[in-house]
């Protein structure tokens, strides 16, 4: 396993979902914590790194926000290509934004299929069309590894998410050194790659 900071190792994690439902908006979260109304849609790819502590070990996890537009979605796979977990975002406002991830979550058992799979609900401070229900059987039936349901205004339930997240990532770690198998699906995305990271995750609202 490679180590990428020096703190342990490092894994990639990819934020996927259509147009709008807040994946920048997560990914400023995580690395600044603040919130921005007016957040213009993505045009490419950004990255930071954030740290999170399991079992006393340091988890560092590589953030990719990348553009829901369709038109960046060849450029998007290249990203998630290998990724450790997979963040599939919707809106609970927008039915139609889970639905749409049925096509995200087919191209990620193509390009990264050891990834850990985790499903958001955002902007829950807002009137819910989607009800628990229907994300718990979206979840089950494209078995997510974790469901979680979020906003970014308030900064509620991404702490959790994210500790989840980092929690399934190690014990995966563990699993692949133990066995001594998938030695490349640990390995470490060049942080010198990364664009917008840095800030050690001080202020994350993680
Ligand atoms: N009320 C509310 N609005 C949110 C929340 N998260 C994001 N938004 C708003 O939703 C809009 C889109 O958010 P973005 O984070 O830019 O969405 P995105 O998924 O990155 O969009 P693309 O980059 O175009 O794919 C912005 O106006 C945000 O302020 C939330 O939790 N609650
Ligand atoms: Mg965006």
């Amino acid at each position: 396993m490679s180590l990428g900071t020096g703190r342990g190792p490092t894994y990639k994690v990819v934020l996927l979902g259509e147009l709008g439902v807040g994946k920048t908006s997560l990914f400023r979260r995580i690395k600044e914590n603040i919130f921005d109304e007016f957040s213009t849609s993505t045009q490419g790819i950004d990255s930071c790194t954030k740290v999170f502590k399991v079992d006393g070990e340091s988890i560092t996890m590589s953030i990719w926000d990348t553009a829901g537009v369709e038109r960046f979605r060849t450029l998007t796979r290249n990203y998630y290509r290998n990724a450790h977990a997979a963040v599939f975002i919707y809106s609970v406002t927008d039915v139609s934004s889970l639905h749409f991830l049925t096509q995200w979550e087919k191209d990620t058992q193509n390009f990264a299929p050891n990834a850990i799979r985790m499903l958001i609900g955002n902007k829950s401070d807002l009137e819910a069309e989607v009800d628990d229900y229907t994300a718990e059987q979206f979840a089950k039936m494209h078995t997510f590894d974790r469901d979680a349901v979020i906003s970014c205004k308030t900064g509620k339930g991404i702490h959790e998410a994210f500790e989840g997240l980092a929690k399934l990532l190690h014990e995966q770690g563990e699993k692949e050194e133990g066995g001594g198998q998938n030695e490349g699906v640990i390995a470490v995305t060049a942080l010198d790659n990364t664009r917008g990271g840095g800030n050690g995750g001080k202020g994350c609202a993680c």
